[in-house]
């Protein structure tokens, strides 16, 4: 038994549980407030389904990312406005999600290791679904009592919206022009990953109270973590099953999607995402031992197998 345990250990499987270890209070938290805020009093019963069933699994990266800046820059992960903040990020990627899906989009039908929601539920609600979850995301820092609010509500506007991710899905789709070559793809990862996962930094620290020297310094680390998350994601698309990815995997190539293994080769895009992340973790610097968790996170994304 021991000796078999010992032979399935991998840098890979030890790196997972420790992924899974560091995320792991973060998703409990997030899980319980979704548990109170995600469905406001008078939803159609029908469109709660919905929304629950498009929230559950996931990694829940973002509420991690928003609590642990929160920590990172002085303040508490327990805050209330903090886990406001983490929520709303989630629910806002997971509206993209499953706009993303619908057959207009990527036209997908496995997410998170289950049908897709317009495969479960229809194309019309799916949609419904997304614009609930969007506006809902919105509604959860507001109905808090803090002068933060408005700045928390912008962050999320601007992380979500025309100048952020909606952006980065437009340009994505082919839908505006952009420059040849990795100029364009950057931009595409910019705006499409690392605009949320910056967003959630950043909504994590304001409401945590940051200073501009700490908000910066968790900004920086998170945009560059997102850069880093987008190209460990065409990774996996390449070398990961629909079992560990709860996802189909090879879409990329299938649909002929521009990314880095396409433009630069497996070994390179590592590497960049290997550099990308320690760029990460340098941006951390002004905030000293506080940042080491943030750091530890993205040294083990770099090692996620889904
Ligand atoms: C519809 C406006 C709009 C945007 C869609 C989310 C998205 C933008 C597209 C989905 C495809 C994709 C590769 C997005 C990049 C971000 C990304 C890697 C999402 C997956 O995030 P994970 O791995 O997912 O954190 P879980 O399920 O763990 O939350």
């Amino acid at each position: 038994m021991a000796s078999n345990s010992m032979e399935n250990t991998t840098v890979d499987s030890v790196s997972g549980k420790a992924l899974k270890a560091l995320l792991s209070p973060c998703a409990a938290c997030a899980e319980a407030d979704l548990v109170r805020w995600l469905v406001p009093p008078g939803t159609p019963e029908a469109l709660a389904d919905g929304m629950r069933y498009c929230m559950a699994g996931g990694k829940r990266l973002r509420p991690a990312v928003a609590m642990l800046a929160a920590q990172a820059v002085g303040g508490s992960a327990e805050n209330e406005l903090v886990r406001r903040a983490a929520v709303a990020v989630e629910m806002v990627h997971v509206y993209s999600l499953v706009h993303d899906d619908l057959p207009a989009m990527d036209d997908d039908e496995l997410r998170r290791g289950r049908p897709t929601a317009h495969v479960r539920f229809g194309e019309a609600m799916a949609i419904l679904i997304g614009d609930a979850l969007l506006t809902r995301a919105f509604g959860v820092p507001a109905e808090c009592d803090s002068p933060l609010v408005g700045r928390l509500t912008s962050e999320l506007s601007r992380a979500a919206g025309a100048e952020g991710m909606v952006a980065g899905q437009v340009a994505d789709m082919n839908l505006c022009d952009l420059p040849k070559g990795l100029e364009g793809l950057r931009y595409i990862h910019l705006h499409k990953t690392a605009a949320m996962i910056r967003g959630a930094a950043r909504m994590g620290a304001v409401a945590a109270g940051a200073d501009e020297t700490a908000l910066q310094a968790v900004s920086d680390f998170a945009e560059h973590l997102g850069l880093a998350f987008q190209l460990f994601d065409d990774l996996l698309d390449v070398t990961g099953t629909a079992g560990q990815l709860g996802k189909t995997p090879g879409k990329d190539a299938e649909t002929g999607k521009q990314t880095h293994l396409a433009a630069v080769g497996i070994e390179e895009a590592k590497r960049l995402g290997e550099e990308m992340t320690l760029t990460a973790c340098r941006a951390l610097e002004p905030l000293g031992p506080a940042g080491e968790t943030l750091k530890e996170l993205a040294i083990l994304l770099t090692r996620r197998t889904h």
